[in-house]
């Protein structure tokens, strides 16, 4: 019996850092701006049967309609009010989508911007996507309500009100960032008003939170509404679950706010983790992939149980924070396909895969002007995902990076490998590199301008494997090449270094 009470009082003080998913899946994908009923529709025909454990959504929450520039996509991110309504859709459609997503069991996470309401500059009275009025130059937002006393306008001690220095840990805290006016979490009415808003989410059944701007929230008042949550609803999760929360920290390894200082309240985003796989896979500063042999904590990442990986984010693929030109994107295709690769085969971290829209970049001393460019839409009425190709991409200018069968494979590959050690690392002390997990899976990168040619021990079961990169495994046939394992676990790999991609995976599930 004492054992049981162990390890249920490990399950709950666990239970943060614990994404919930509900058949093990091991990754979840950020549908960057999408509307509710779109990714109701997605949940139901391409992420639960292939294995996603759950969406980051964009904030549901009423935000100031910005018209200069003309509706970007980052005003979502100046919420007026906690009512769900945004051009993603409302609450009625929210409630739709958790329903939906949770009943093929895929987890619905909110990115909750908590640590502010509108930029303060923004024109008072302007229109919101719901209709509410407010008045930010009063730090008056009666559709909550939150009025002067609200905001942490006394409490900053900066000449201007806003951020000035990020090595003063009380002006990150308690300054405007960006002029986003800065909300008193200090205050018991601002924590029960932001828990209530977060629990009404809850009661509708999400699974957990993104906290957006973490690092501009004092880890002390970010607990004091963290411990107000209820539990997951039961309907969907066991007794007891805690909302999954992984917290939005920016730590390079260059300012006086640490990652760690958050460790407490749940997980926490590991920005260094895409700018490092960018110069790796760019080859940049003589970085190589053979020194992925200690990735994770051998490269001062945090903990891997408290870290929530991602290549790139919805920020820093347009140049807006966090990670500078080595991140790599979409727009880098080749590079981008082998490094989502690699952090899905990669034991380190809980895996965020980004999901994007185009815009029209346009680079103005090395800047791009167009950063700002909302999702696309007619006439501000953002696009439905309809143009769903044959080959299973996207259209309408959705890129739709989940539904490239590299990465779609891949995060089925996750899955398949689940709680497999690292084990059979083979390098050619250059980029040509090689890892297995366990008995279960297997990958091999060439990043190198020559080919690759070896015979490599898996690990794995004999037997014929069909490569998920290439293609998939049909029935009794592979679409793509075949790797034949020998009853000593050997197996010979070869891959052109001018191949679109030039990595090869094989896992139990895709053996004939
Ligand atoms: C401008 C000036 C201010 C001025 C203000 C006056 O820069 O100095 O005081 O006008 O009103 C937009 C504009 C920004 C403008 C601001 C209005 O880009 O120029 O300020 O609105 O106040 C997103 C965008 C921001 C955007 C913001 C609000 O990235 O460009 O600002 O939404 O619409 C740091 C943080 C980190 C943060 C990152 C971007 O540590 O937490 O910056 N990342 C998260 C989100 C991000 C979001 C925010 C935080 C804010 O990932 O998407 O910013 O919610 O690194
Ligand atoms: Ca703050």
């Amino acid at each position: 019996m004492r054992l049981l009470m162990l390890l249920s009082v490990l399950e709950v003080c666990w239970a943060q850092y614990n994404p919930h998913t509900r058949y093990g899946q091991t990754s979840i994908v950020h549908l960057f701006e999408w509307r509710w009923d779109d990714i109701a529709l997605e949940c139901e025909r391409y992420l639960a049967p292939n294995g996603f454990g759950g969406v980051q959504v964009s904030p549901p929450t009423e935000n100031a309609v910005i018209n200069n520039p003309q509706r970007p996509w980052w005003e979502r991110y100046q919420p007026i009010s906690y009512k769900i309504c945004s051009r993603s859709g409302n609450e009625h459609e929210f409630r739709e989508m958790v329903k939906r997503c949770n009943s093929v069991g895929v987890n619905i996470y909110v990115d909750a911007v908590v640590n502010h309401m509108c930029g303060k500059d923004v024109s008072a009275g302007i229109s919101s996507t719901c209709g509410s009025y407010y008045n930010p130059g009063l730090r008056d937002f009666p559709a909550v309500p939150y009025s002067g006393w609200d905001f942490n306008d006394g409490k900053c001690k900066s000449r201007s009100g806003e951020i000035e220095s990020y090595n003063d840990i009380y002006q990150v805290r308690d300054c405007r960032l960006s002029g986003l006016l800065d909300l008193a979490l200090g205050k018991d009415y601002v924590r029960s008003t932001i828990a209530a808003y977060l629990n009404h989410l809850i009661s509708i059944g999400v699974a957990g939170f993104r906290i957006d701007a973490s690092k501009h929230i004092w880890p002390g008042d970010m607990k004091a509404f963290l411990d107000k949550l209820n539990n997951l609803n039961t309907h969907w999760f066991p007794e007891g679950s805690r909302p999954f929360i992984y917290q939005e920290v920016i730590d390079l390894g260059h300012e006086p706010i640490k990652s760690s200082e958050y460790f407490g309240n749940g997980r926490v985003t590991e920005f260094k983790y895409g700018t490092k796989l960018g110069t790796v896979l760019r080859k940049w500063n003589g970085e190589k992939m053979a020194y992925l042999k200690n990735w994770g904590e051998g490269w001062s990442f945090m903990p891997s149980d408290r870290a929530l990986v991602f290549v790139d984010n919805h920020n820093n693929q347009r140049g807006h924070a966090a990670g500078g030109p080595s991140i790599l994107t979409f727009w880098d295709a080749r590079l981008y396909k082998m490094a989502v690769g690699f952090m899905l085969a990669h034991p380190y971290g809980f895996p965020r895969v980004m999901s994007s829209f185009k815009w029209p970049r346009y680079f103005e001393n090395g800047k791009d002007i167009n950063d700002w460019v909302g999702p696309p839409n007619d006439n501000g009425v953002i696009k439905r995902v309809t143009t769903i190709n044959t080959d299973s991409t996207c259209g309408n200018g959705w890129v739709c990076e989940h539904r490239w069968h590299q990465i779609r494979n891949m995060v089925i590959f996750r899955n398949v490998v689940n709680g497999q050690g690292f084990t059979n690392w083979w390098d050619n002390g250059s980029n040509q590199v090689a890892f297995g997990r366990g008995n279960r899976g297997f990958i091999v990168f060439n990043n190198d301008d020559w080919a690759l040619s070896s015979n490599l021990q898996t690990g794995l079961p004999a037997g014929t494997y069909c490569d998920v990169i290439s293609g998939d495994k049909n029935d009794d046939h592979c679409t793509g090449s075949e790797i034949y394992v020998g009853s000593d676990g050997r197996a010979h790999f070869s891959i052109s270094n001018t191949a679109e991609d030039p990595f090869i995976a094989i896992h139990v599930d895709a053996k004939l």
